[in-house]
């Protein structure tokens, strides 16, 4: 059954013919900007959110210890309304889950976005109809619903990835994920034999939290990471009033440089020894990214990588009591490609007597028992077992809905082979679906809100575009793509970022195709979609609904 969508007075955005302008999957911070700029320009617009509450990742990763890590205060925030930078107050360098869920509620309510937001609905089908060039959509309520336009806005760390354990599911103490955190108890760990599989992000913030209740916590590793000290503290008031006073400035440069605040020019191989120390140690006191950025050829230069990459490994041998137990934490591969962790005591928690390091590359894990992880030399007896296995990173979230396009030709399909875009905002035979925060975009490597907001201004001005040439259409041509692809991959090669295995590859993922997913120059995109705009929308088709129909062709074009 169609849902009705009427015009109410205390919804003055809903259309009166039962069609949405736009439908936008996801009440994250991507999707909540969508919302406010698109509403702005007079749309229709629904969101629809699996969960009970926006925020999307800061809603569901309730984790003990779940903070952000860069670029952290006062610049993790929407740029867009001075207004709402003046008047929030962050605390900390690394504001924590419920301090970044309260700002992104704050949101929600300063901009009214709740009455546009259905929550607790997931999509469950996503389907391109040919003769209306509309899209219809399923939800988990039962409801059908209509759009002109769609807009994944499902995040790049949203779709959990659980490995396929043998005997998991008969493991029989508790089993949490890190991304699907209990929303209604906490976890309590007093006393309890724990297990943790993962050492990414996620993983780091965790252990040390657990490591202070639990009678034994068995953290089983299977790569090494470099974990920079966070050393969050309450954010020094000079950096309040610098953010507040100069912020169009700030966003200025944001924009045009991929940060807020200039970034070191000196290079690492050019410094003596004894300089090049000193700013290590300095970094190192600091915290938070600043040992990556202390030099400005950390992520391009082999040479200087090797340099800041042995300093951290020294770090961890200072940190570490136990020289065994140091020895199976210290990373080999290049800095910084996988992401760079921020951990609080990470390091020392392996110093404790109930904290013990599992190495599952040696011995990999067997199965799960119904009371504990077996590897292939060991059984260690669990009553909790926390996977912080991570995510199907960036294309997951859009794949596990698989919309389907022209001709029912599924995404994942199209896909298959890896990822196809224009931009990395849209895919050809998909036709009035825009993806935020997708593949090919610097999503993960740029200010989060900052890309939110001008990949949501670039979408609105498509869709001004379209409404004002009498279009109700808007298409990729697939001829763009894969000079596109061809872009995205040249800069992550000429990177240092592509040389280890990590979730920008897809590697965390079996199965999933190796490549490069992450467009590694923000500004250089944001730029480059600028131009596109500029010229009238290059690469993409404009037709009336009804002239859209494609050849039955088509299907067989996109698969091949
Ligand atoms: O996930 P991950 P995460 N057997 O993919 C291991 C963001 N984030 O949730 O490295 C054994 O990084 C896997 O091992 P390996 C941030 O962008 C931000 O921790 O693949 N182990 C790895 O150790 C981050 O990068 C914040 O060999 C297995 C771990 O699980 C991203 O989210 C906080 C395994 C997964 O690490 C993801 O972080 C949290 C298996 N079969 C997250 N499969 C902040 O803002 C996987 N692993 C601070």
């Amino acid at each position: 059954m169609p849902v009705r969508l009427k015009r109410k007075k205390d919804n003055v955005n809903t259309s009166s013919n039962g069609i949405l302008d736009v439908a936008i999957i996801g009440a994250g911070l991507t999707g909540m900007y969508a919302l406010h700029k698109l509403r702005e320009e007079g749309h229709a617009v629904r969101v629809f959110d699996r969960a009970d509450g926006v925020g999307g990742t800061w809603w569901w990763n309730r984790y003990p210890g779940a903070r952000v890590d860069s670029p952290g205060a006062p610049f993790y925030c929407y740029t867009f309304s001075e207004d709402l930078v003046a008047e929030w107050e962050w605390l900390e360098t690394q504001p924590d889950q419920p301090a970044i869920l309260s700002y992104l509620n704050h949101v929600a309510d300063r901009f009214d976005l709740r009455r546009d937001i259905q929550l607790a609905t997931s999509i469950t089908d996503a389907a391109y109809e040919e003769d209306s060039g509309l899209w219809v959509l399923a939800t988990s309520k039962g409801e059908e619903v209509r759009a002109r336009y769609l807009i994944s806005a499902v995040g790049t760390l949203s779709d959990a990835y659980k490995p396929a354990f043998d005997g998991l599911a008969s493991f029989r103490g508790e089993v949490y994920h890190t991304g699907h955190w209990p929303q209604d108890h906490d976890v309590d760990f007093t006393g309890k034999r724990v297990g943790i599989i993962g050492t990414g992000s996620s993983g780091v913030q965790l252990i040390p939290i657990i490591a202070e209740s639990a009678a034994a916590l068995t953290v089983f590793q299977r790569t090494p990471q470099y974990v920079l000290p966070a050393r969050n503290r309450p954010l020094a008031e000079e950096l309040k009033t610098l953010a507040k006073e100069n912020w169009p400035e700030l966003r200025e440069r944001a924009v045009a440089t991929g940060r807020p605040l200039p970034k070191a020019q000196e290079l690492a191989v050019e410094a003596s020894q004894e300089e090049r120390n000193a700013v290590y140690e300095q970094a190192w006191l600091t915290g938070g990214m600043s040992l990556r950025d202390c030099y400005g050829d950390h992520m391009s230069d082999p040479e200087a990588n090797e340099l800041v990459a042995e300093f951290v490994r020294k770090k961890i041998r200072e940190a570490i009591t136990d020289p065994d137990v140091a020895e199976q934490l210290l990373p080999y591969y290049i800095f910084g490609a996988k992401r760079l962790i921020l951990g609080t005591g990470y390091y020392e928690a392996f110093n404790r007597d109930n904290v013990s390091i599992v190495d599952v590359k040696k011995a990999p894990i067997v199965c799960i028992t119904d009371s504990g992880v077996e590897t292939s030399d060991g059984f260690y007896e669990l009553d909790v077992l926390i996977l912080a296995t991570g995510y199907d990173a960036i294309t997951g979230g859009l794949t596990s809905l698989n919309p389907r396009g022209r001709d029912g030709v599924r995404l994942r399909d199209v896909w298959s082979k890896g990822v196809q875009s224009y931009l990395g905002l849209a895919v050809s035979g998909f036709p009035n679906m825009f993806i935020m925060h997708g593949p090919q975009t610097p999503a993960v490597k740029y200010p989060m809100h900052l890309g939110a907001e001008l990949q949501g201004d670039w979408i609105a001005g498509i869709i001004r575009h379209a409404k004002n040439g009498g279009f109700d259409t808007v298409e990729a041509q697939a001829a763009m793509q894969p000079a596109w692809g061809k872009e995205v991959a040249a800069i992550a090669d000429r990177s240092l970022y592509s040389k280890a295995e990590s979730w920008y590859m897809g590697s965390n993922i079996p199965g999933k195709p190796r490549q490069f997913m992450v467009h590694l120059d923000g500004p250089g995109y944001h730029r480059r979609i600028h131009e596109v705009a500029e010229s009238g929308y290059e690469g993409f088709e404009f037709s009336k609904a009804d002239v859209a129909a494609e050849s039955d062709a088509y299907a067989a074009a996109v698969l091949s």
